[in-house]
């Protein structure tokens, strides 16, 4: 496979795997989330990024309408946002001020 098609199909086989582990189908709940959280993401920039060590803080961020669900979405612009975290680190466009600013400033209802 290429790496893109990897990546895409990952990100969807991933989601899956642990969404689908207990509770409700399609959704992760903060068990989930923080099996995920743990076993997928190594690097400790991109734990860092989404605040992996502190799950009540990582769950606020990813549960944008705050049911206590992360859905597929949610989850996708969670990724999306640390691969943007990524390129600004490595482009050096990194702001080292306020560094969630960028997701605040997000627009809430993108929903079609
Ligand atoms: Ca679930
Ligand atoms: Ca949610």
């Amino acid at each position: 496979m290429a790496r893109l098609d990897q990546v895409i199909t990952n990100v969807v086989d991933i989601f899956l795997e642990y969404a689908d582990d207990g509770g409700k189908k399609h959704r992760l709940n903060k068990d989930e989330l923080i099996r995920v959280l743990e076993t997928e993401i190594q690097s400790p920039e991109l734990k860092g990024a989404i605040n992996a060590d502190d799950i009540e803080e990582a769950m606020k961020l990813m549960d944008k309408n705050q049911d206590g669900e992360v859905t597929f979405h949610e989850f996708c612009r969670c990724i999306s946002n640390l691969a943007k975290s990524y390129y600004n680190k490595k482009t050096g466009r990194g702001d080292k001020k306020g560094k969630n600013k960028e997701q605040e400033a997000e627009p809430e209802t993108t929903n079609p």
